[in-house]
């Protein structure tokens, strides 16, 4: 059995979010487009509380971008986003919510950023997405979305950990880049790591 992830597709990773990531908003057709193909889909939501300790404005005198420590791992600041209850953390009304069997939270902690939809950036604790998945007998995973530099790298790369075939839709997926390459080279780790990179045209039923 297979699944979909879908990773943040949220208005604030979109043109005109907080952490707006380039052409973001075109993930979403893609989605669309493969909905029909899955019985099981999952998003991931990013869904920090609005003192979250990846939010540059929390430490004062840095500022987005700046790297710090968190929890004894370095951690990039970022812009206040996905703030639980605002727009910004919104899942894009463009994907049909009656389509999506489940959606999984991270990030609500405020000491520890959550870029995977299975565990904190420390894997200490589960979002429990890897047993549900295992419930239902899914043994292969397709994911897709936002950002492809973070949270679909962290995502993708403990689905493998996991022990499931693990698939990136590349076209589905948008990157941050921070540094101009990093969307490239998170798909370089991530295939040198054992995850099958494919288009969403090769996904049939
Ligand atoms: C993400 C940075 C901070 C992501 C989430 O979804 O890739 N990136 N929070
Ligand atoms: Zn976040």
């Amino acid at each position: 059995m297979r699944a979909l992830i879908l990773v943040d597709l949220q208005y604030d990773f979109c043109p005109g979010g907080a952490l707006a990531v380039a052409r973001g908003d075109e993930t979403i057709e893609v989605a669309d487009r493969l909905l029909p193909y899955f019985s099981t889909i999952v998003a991931t939501q990013d869904w920090h509380p609005p003192d979250h300790q990846s939010f540059a404005p929390q430490h004062p005198g840095r500022k987005p971008g700046d790297m710090i420590e968190l929890g004894g791992l370095p951690q990039v600041l970022w812009p206040p986003h996905c703030v639980q209850g605002t727009h910004g953390a919104e899942l894009h009304a463009g994907l049909p919510r009656a389509r999506i069997t489940e959606v999984f939270h991270k990030g609500t902690d405020r000491t520890i950023d959550s870029y995977s939809g299975f565990f904190d950036n420390g894997h200490k604790k589960s979002t429990g997405l890897a047993d549900w998945l295992r419930e239902r007998w899914i043994s292969r995973v397709y994911v897709m979305g936002l950002a492809t530099d973070y949270c679909v790298k962290a995502t993708a790369l403990d689905a493998l950990e996991l022990g499931f075939s693990t698939w990136v839709i590349e076209d589905g997926c948008r990157a941050v880049e921070l540094a101009p390459g990093d969307g490239e080279r998170a798909l370089s780790a991530m295939r040198n790591a054992g995850v099958t990179i494919v288009e969403s045209g090769s996904i049939g039923s």
